[in-house]
């Protein structure tokens, strides 16, 4: 395939209610979408998941449009594609940037999906009908309202609960949690929160039996995780830690983790997920797929890369409308007493809503990859 242009735009999008990390708190969700078309008029669309702000990585949505314009754009430039894992490889010479190569790759494995007349899903050799799916709260106002949010998400069928988790609103919370709900499945996620200095803090979780604690050190480290999971029952999931199937390499031979989440857009894109995945898969380390707040269209590739085999843990791809009033694609992501149906329509299987896109775009950028033609 030679890709003929590539529309980015920039979207801005009230989220439902605000959702509240360690590190901050999202009101609106602004992010980039890319269409890429190809020789044959093929639409493949991708999304980046870097934030407005740099504090879950380095990059921003517009750090990405940079990196997009300057650098990754004119590398596809005139390129005949065979295979979407050649972007991959294509894009290796460029340190980190993840976010921005996934939304580009992204869109050239819906290309490809949609040329080949399969799904997103089987393209990337995942079999699975449905996928389990649980939900990520953020950190509120009291534990009273989290006790009700997560009594109704229950009910829904999640089939798991993750809460966040900080210094000051972590071992009561969890308690809480458990005295009300003593059985349901349940993780906490810290965002990076602590250090080793809180090892006796983080072992108190040991007696809630969690699933699992999800980054709690450092986004950079996985020495010191290393060194806490010695200490600690609860299996220890790195989430900002990995960015590669090489970091996962390490931090499973370092024993810093017991799980990894998959997040496409922090390792660089589909192609990458899948060979951490066929990586853990081979070390008997679990993976599930994190989530980045997306819209429809970064949710449709969660849904299609959690059809591995080995994403066996449910993930954080909630429902559509836990996020949005309406979401960018038809129909929108169903959850169902806790399992998605994957889609059998050919690439991400939802169909992008223009009108309802350019709603929400707040600016645009048409960039042909095709030479005008000389004319003699
Ligand atoms: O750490 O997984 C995370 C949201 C924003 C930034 C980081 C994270 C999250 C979530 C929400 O946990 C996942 C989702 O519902 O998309
Ligand atoms: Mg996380």
């Amino acid at each position: 395939m030679k890709i003929q242009n590539i529309t980015i735009r920039h979207l801005k999008m009230k989220m439902k209610a605000p959702f509240t990390t360690s590190f901050g708190t999202f009101v609106n969700k602004e992010f980039l979408l890319l269409e890429a078309t190809d020789e044959l008029g093929n639409k493949g669309w991708g999304e980046s998941v870097a934030f407005d702000s740099p504090w879950y990585n380095e990059e921003t949505y517009k750090t990405n449009w940079i990196i997009l314009e300057d650098f990754l754009i004119p590398l596809v430039k005139g390129k005949e594609i065979e295979h979407p894992d050649e972007i991959n490889e294509l894009f290796a010479f460029i340190r980190k940037n993840n976010m921005a190569k996934a939304a580009l790759e992204g869109a050239v494995w819906d290309l490809y999906a949609k040329r080949t007349d399969q799904t997103l899903a089987s393209a990337l050799g995942g079999d699975k009908k449905e996928i389990e799916v649980g939900i990520s709260i953020g950190i509120q106002k009291s534990v009273e309202k989290l006790l009700s949010l997560i009594d109704g998400y229950v009910k829904e069928g999640y089939k798991r609960i993750k809460v966040k988790i900080k210094p000051g609103w972590d071992v009561d919370v969890i308690r809480a949690i458990r005295e009300r709900f003593p059985d349901v499945p349940l993780m906490a996620d810290a965002n990076s929160a602590y250090s080793l200095e809180d090892a006796a803090l983080l072992k108190q979780l040991d007696e809630f039996n969690l699933t699992m604690i999800e980054q709690p050190l450092a986004s950079d480290d996985i020495i010191d995780h290393a060194t806490l999971q010695k200490q600690l029952k609860t299996p220890i999931c790195l989430d900002e830690s990995i960015h590669s199937l090489e970091d996962a390499r390490k931090a499973v031979e370092l024993g810093s983790c017991g799980i990894i989440n998959i997040k496409i857009g922090r390792v660089g894109g589909l192609t990458e997920s899948k060979k951490i995945h066929d990586y853990c898969e081979s070390k008997g380390i679990p993976v599930w797929c994190g989530g980045m707040l997306e819209s429809g269209i970064g949710r449709a590739h969660n849904v299609a890369i959690t059809t591995l085999s080995n994403f066996i843990m449910p993930g954080d791809t909630a429902g559509s409308e836990r996020y949005w009033e309406r979401d960018i694609i038809d129909p929108e992501v169903i959850v169902e007493n806790g399992y998605i149906t994957v889609p059998d329509e050919p690439g991400i299987g939802y169909e992008p809503n223009l009108e309802r896109i350019e709603k929400f775009t707040v600016n645009k950028k048409v960039y042909n990859l095709v030479d005008k033609e000389v004319v003699r």
